[in-house]
């Protein structure tokens, strides 16, 4: 609680349809501030590095054919409970499950696409962002 970082990903099929200043911009809103923000076009061992812990999951090479199928970007946001508030922001994993004006709700056309990621926890988030963004280009 408090003041916390998280870490977030517009994925590929949200930066393909132009979203990524309607879901920054709702982030902004909702009290959450980017402090590193950057685009990418990740490689097959960053995003298989980044998604390990599902690597046994059937999904798994879908999931990373997908999230290197175009450039994504990465983000860490900072605010009040930050990790939460973000999964309450994003919704529910499938969009057909998602609360209404969820950013999945609104945006998400399938369970593997579904247009954003955000850290499940506190010490999850602090492994992503280091992952992807040196502390010296954190703001
Ligand atoms: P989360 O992104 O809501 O935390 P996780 O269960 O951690 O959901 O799954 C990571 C990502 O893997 C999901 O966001 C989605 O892109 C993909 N995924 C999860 N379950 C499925 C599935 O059943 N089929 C295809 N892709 C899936
Ligand atoms: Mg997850």
């Amino acid at each position: 609680m408090g003041i916390e970082r998280t870490f977030s990903i517009i994925k590929p099929d949200g930066v393909e349809r132009n979203l990524v200043g309607k879901i920054i911009g709702r982030f902004e809103e909702e009290g959450l501030r980017p402090v590193a923000i950057r685009r990418q076009h990740l490689s097959q061992a960053e995003a298989e590095g980044f998604y390990a812990v599902h690597s046994e999951r059937p999904f798994f090479g879908e999931l990373v054919e997908f999230m290197t199928r175009s450039p994504v970007v990465l983000m860490a946001l900072e605010g009040e409970n930050a990790v939460a508030r973000n999964r309450e922001i994003m919704g529910a994993t499938n969009p057909s499950e998602a609360a209404d004006n969820t950013l999945r709700k609104l945006y998400a056309e399938s369970i593997g696409e579904n247009t954003v990621h955000g850290s499940d926890s506190a010490e999850n988030a602090a492994i992503e962002i280091a992952y992807f963004f040196p502390a010296s280009t954190v703001g």
